[in-house]
């Protein structure tokens, strides 16, 4: 495999004329996040080798338990985006507020601004299941040579020019889309570099696969109810296969690989559903629309919601085209 597919850089230079506005800082920005998510990558792998798992005693803004980790991915991120001079600013999961980045000559010259939760799925370490990075890119709005405002970070989805996630799973790949398709690249650690081992990723069509936490039935509303009972069905195709590892990304990516949907609806428990629109439903969606699958709220187009907060929440319901569109038409039915 290591002779024959290219390395992400070779990619990244093969296909240059993807990268919107072509200036190369686009494609110096992806290769800053895939040194960062190298430097993550092996700080998750030995996780169960060293005592850095476990809380960090602190609790993020929406008072959850930070886990080390989190913090260690975030600095990372943050860290290697700010030294390499490559954006205007971040907006992360595990802070409050956006970080303005006005670069070494105080110039505020970059264009760029990166939206990520560093390590979702954190939850997960603990008991060695993946976890990823997810990431979402977009041009800021506001003037060059002016410090970003939050007008640069609330933008929808349908204006993002790049995202991807991360998965530091059995093997560690990174997945990403600058609008024309989904690659992607595994990483060979032994070498430190990425070989482009998913090219063109599409979702089935249709699948046979539904992830979503049953355990909070009794809190969704009917729409889903009804759209789980036909996934339990036994006619046709059905029943469907029930899969959630409760890690978007891994729950994601495989499904994207066999067909499937995946879905975090609102309950009474949250009622605006849990996952946050800018930093993981946002750039999910911009990939499984890339890779031909479909991603909404169970109403309306994920990429079309127009967010007024940094950290707003939203329900999702993404994965096969087809799929999705029965668990809209349930909620259309049924509410
Ligand atoms: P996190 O950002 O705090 O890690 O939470 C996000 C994660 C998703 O990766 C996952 O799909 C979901 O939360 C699981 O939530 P739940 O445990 O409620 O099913
Ligand atoms: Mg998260």
């Amino acid at each position: 495999m290591t002779k024959t597919r290219p390395t992400l850089g070779e990619f990244i230079i093969d296909n240059q004329q993807d990268f919107p506005y072509s200036t190369g800082e686009l494609s110096r920005l992806i290769r800053s996040i895939r040194l960062a998510a190298k430097v993550v990558n092996h700080e998750v792998n030995k996780a169960g080798l060293v005592d850095i798992t476990g809380a960090a005693g602190e609790q993020n803004i929406q008072g959850e338990d930070q886990q080390k980790l989190d913090v260690f991915a975030n600095n990372t991120f943050i860290q290697t985006l700010t030294n390499r001079e490559i954006v205007c600013g971040i907006a992360s999961e595990e802070n409050d507020e956006f970080i303005t980045i006005s670069g070494s000559r105080n110039d505020h010259k970059n264009k760029y601004v990166v939206l990520m939760d560093p390590l979702d799925g954190s939850s997960n370490i603990d008991v060695n299941v993946s976890v990823g990075t997810i990431f979402s890119i977009y041009r800021r709005v506001t003037p060059l040579g002016t410090p970003v405002t939050s007008k640069d970070f609330l933008q929808p989805g349908n204006l993002q020019v790049a995202a991807g996630y991360i998965i530091y799973g059995t093997s560690t790949m990174l997945v990403y889309t600058t609008g024309h398709g989904v690659n992607g690249f595994t990483l060979n650690p032994a070498l430190g570099s990425w070989y482009l081992s998913h090219p063109d990723m599409k979702f089935p069509e249709n699948g046979n696969i539904y992830s979503i936490n049953e355990g909070n039935y009794a809190h969704f509303p009917n729409g889903v109810k009804k759209y789980i009972k036909y996934c339990q069905e036994e006619e046709g195709d059905r029943p469907y296969t029930s899969r959630y590892i409760g890690s978007m990304v891994s729950d994601i990516h495989r499904n994207m690989i066999k067909g499937g949907i995946y879905l975090y609806p609102k309950s009474t428990k949250y009622n605006k559903g849990k996952l946050r629109l800018l930093y993981e439903c946002n750039p999910m969606a911009f990939i499984v629309e890339q890779a031909g699958g479909k991603a909404s709220d169970g109403y309306q187009r994920i990429m079309d919601i127009m967010p007024t907060e940094l950290h707003e929440r939203s329900a999702i319901f993404c994965g096969s085209k087809k799929m999705v569109e029965k668990a809209e038409a349930f909620m259309k039915e049924f509410g």
